[in-house]
């Protein structure tokens, strides 16, 4: 069944005549529409449905959204909606809960008469979390990207080079392979400062015996990748070393253990024992991952909340780490595809610790 017919089908379970699609990854994966300007009125049961958007985007929506109406509005987007719902005897209207401004939903109310309007999550968030065949194609792809930018670093990888440096290596390379930008601001946390999981990179110089956490990724075709290695400058020390396999140990319980039919929480679980069981439980702050897709962050979220029930198709972050203040930190981060027997690796960089 198309998007579309899912879309379809459940606005009819919930009794509404049509939603309005206001995010722009919505609005693209619904239609195809790449624009940033534009909303859709998705309506149930077989009738047309419609892409609004204004002079700017009419060629690039007449050629990207096949099989939707197009309505340009001119000068309000309010009356172009009252008019259109009011043609086609649309009254019950879902809304984006999480992406209507409140200064819109009170425009909405006003200059919108005759039509209700119906708060709530757009089930786009639920479709998106099983990826079909060619978004698979296109997450591996920029995995792929990532995963050669992590060779190119290591080979020239050396003290001296600040974090900066770094991560525009990163950057510049993944961009060079056709992706089109970076998927969030890439980190590249060493020394004490790996001990921030989010340490965004300084122009601090790496040195013999930091460790350095690379956290980067790019997008293709609008799909995420995103990959953490842990590297550190010369030989470890024992407790590097210990701490370092301990992480690992906790990624590859989840590698073999992750299928479908357990809960997220259960996922994040099974590292979080590995962890805790070593006492660095108080160290492992955050969620084991999240899903991805059009967005870095989507669902379904590997957390100790998270109740949702792991499917195929499903692509999730496993990404523990440990952070101690004043020493540093480590985190390995993979990509993976919940499979109907378990799961696959997506990412394929090695997990070297010392250059
Ligand atoms: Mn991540």
């Amino acid at each position: 069944m198309s998007r579309l017919a899912k879309m379809k089908n459940w606005l009819q379970d919930k009794e509404l005549d049509a939603f309005l699609i206001t995010k722009p990854v919505h609005c693209y994966y619904l239609s195809g529409f790449t624009g940033t300007s534009a909303c859709l009125v998705i309506t149930s049961s077989g009738g047309k449905d419609f892409l609004i958007t204004d002079f700017r985007y009419q060629e690039q929506a007449e050629s990207e959204a096949k099989g939707f109406e197009l309505v340009l509005w001119k000068s309000s987007l309010f009356q172009t909606l009252a008019e259109l719902f009011q043609f086609y005897d649309l009254k019950k209207v879902g809304i984006d809960e999480d992406e209507i401004t409140l200064s819109t939903y009170e425009g909405l109310k006003k200059e919108v008469p005759g039509v209700t309007f119906f708060p709530q999550k757009d089930y786009c968030i639920e479709l998106r979390k099983i990826k079909d065949e060619g978004e698979l194609k296109l997450l591996k792809k920029a995995v792929e990207i990532s995963d050669k930018a992590f060779l190119h670093l290591l080979d020239l990888i050396r003290p001296g080079l600040t974090e900066s440096e770094i991560a525009l290596e990163l950057e510049f390379f993944m961009r060079r392979l056709g992706g089109s930008k970076n998927a969030f601001e890439t980190i590249v946390a060493s020394g004490y400062r790996a001990a921030l999981p989010h340490g965004v990179a300084t122009t601090r110089a790496i040195q013999t015996g930091d460790l350095v956490i690379l956290d980067f990724g790019t997008v293709y075709q609008g799909y995420h990748s995103d990959i953490t290695r842990t590297l550190i400058l010369g030989e470890p020390d024992k407790l590097q070393k210990e701490r370092y396999n301990l992480v690992l140990k906790a990624h590859e319980e989840v590698a073999q253990k992750m299928q479908p039919g357990m809960r997220a929480r259960e996922a994040d679980a099974l590292a979080r024992r590995v962890i805790e069981a070593a006492g660095y439980g108080e160290n492992f702050g955050h969620s084991l991952g999240h899903g991805v897709g059009l967005e870095i962050h989507e669902g379904p979220s590997l957390s100790p909340r998270d109740e949702t029930i792991l499917e195929p198709g499903m692509i999730v972050t496993v990404e523990p780490g440990i952070y101690i203040s004043g020493w540093g930190g480590i985190r390995l981060e993979d990509m993976y595809v919940i499979t109907p027997g378990g799961c696959e690796r997506l990412t394929k960089s090695p997990k070297v610790f010392n250059v």
